[in-house]
């Protein structure tokens, strides 16, 4: 496959509700979508850094330069390429997983398409449907947040993940599990909001029988994640911490987690994302699909990421509603708390047309 132009699309997409977490509140969600072409058609790729460089070091308006002056001219000067070989073309940039992401996606779509096979069948997917979960931000009040869970629950997800940060922990918990009981499968997430020495308080979290806590403590701190482990039955999640197949088998070595969050754009790509579920899998750890609030190019994507076996607990991959009035694609709907992994070519869905009009920002042209 040769690559013979490019289109960044940058979308500006109203979420249906401000989403706040420790490092900062979103109320529209931007992106860049790559409609990449090739001599064997179109592909589509979404990258999923936010426009401010709060989650990680990425932002938008470098992903979307990374890609424009450095990524795509790379890829385009070869006579061919295919989707394994795109990670390693891109190698010597450094950094900026989400961009690389967003190409390798678009590769692998567009290859994908022109000879029939889906994402799912491509990466190794064995179920049809997959349980998911939903992510809820932190609210100005606990009878907010409340409402927020028993509208969720109520609409079917399997699982509910609570935002929190410190001022926002035991208290949010504790009534959510007094208003909706034990069964409830319940976890947070602090998005690296606190320090090893708020270990005493974070060991309160024990008492309210969650799945795993995710990211407590700053990206680059394994070993204390390690020595929190120690102080907590709660299991212990990684997002941010885990970077790369590499970074995983560090983290599980050292005993900073017992549980795996997989985003595809944090590893740089879908390819590296199933290296992390196997290195996960071969050392019994389970893994689940996170989510940077994706249109539905990203989410039809990582639900058939979320149908390789590795992945144990429903991922944060809701429907449609739970973030945009109008999605970029046909909407996905929840169906007995599951969504259905796409068995179309490729991703399966694509942008439609006058949608992809309603929020695009600005267009930029790439011809090779
Ligand atoms: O830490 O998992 C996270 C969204 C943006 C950035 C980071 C995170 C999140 C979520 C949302 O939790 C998950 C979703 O897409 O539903
Ligand atoms: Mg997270």
């Amino acid at each position: 496959m040769r690559i013979t132009g490019a289109r960044l699309h940058r979308v500006h997409m109203p979420l249906v509700a401000p989403f706040r977490t420790s490092f900062g509140t979103e109320t529209v969600r931007e992106f860049v979508l790559l409609r990449l072409e090739t001599d064997n058609g179109v592909g589509w790729g979404e990258c999923v850094a936010d426009a401010t460089p709060l989650y990680s070091s990425e932002y938008l308006d470098a992903a979307n330069q990374v890609m424009a002056e450095f990524l795509l001219p790379r890829l385009a000067d070869r006579d061919t390429i295919t989707a394994p070989q795109v990670a390693e073309a891109l190698s010597g940039f450094k950094g900026h997983p989400m961009a690389k992401s967003c190409v390798e996606m678009a590769v692998l779509d567009a290859g994908l398409r022109s000879c029939g096979m889906s994402f799912a069948d491509y990466l190794g997917g064995v179920h049809a449907t997959v349980p998911v979960g939903v992510s809820v931000g932190i609210m100005d009040s606990i009878h907010e947040l409340l409402d927020a869970v028993d509208g969720y629950l109520k609409d079917g997800y399997r699982r509910v993940k609570l935002k929190i940060e410190p001022g926002w922990d035991v208290e949010p918990v504790r009534e959510v599990r007094e208003r909706f009981g034990d069964d409830v499968d319940l976890q947070v997430d602090a998005n690296a909001a606190y320090r090893l020495s708020d270990a005493r308080q974070l060991a309160r979290l024990d008492d309210f029988d969650l799945l795993l806590l995710e990211q407590p403590l700053a990206a680059d701190d394994l070993r204390g994640h390690a020595e929190l482990a120690w102080r907590l039955t709660t299991p212990i999640c990684l997002d941010e911490s885990i970077t790369s197949a590499r970074s995983a088998a560090d983290a599980i070595a050292l005993g900073a987690a017992s549980m795996v969050n997989i985003k595809p754009g944090r590893v740089g790509g879908y390819l590296e994302a199933r290296r992390v579920h196997d290195v996960c899998a071969a050392n019994g750890v389970g893994v689940w699909c996170g989510g940077m609030l994706e249109t539905g190019l990203g989410r039809a994507a990582n639900l058939a990421l979320a149908g390789l076996p590795g992945f144990v607990l429903p991922g944060d991959i809701s429907a449609s509603t739970r973030y945009y009035a109008r999605d970029i694609t046909e909407p996905f709907e929840l169906e007995d708390g599951c969504l259905r992994v796409p068995t179309g070519p490729g991703l399966g869905v694509e942008p439609i047309g006058e949608a992809l009009a309603e929020f695009s920002v600005s267009t930029q042209w790439i011809d090779f």
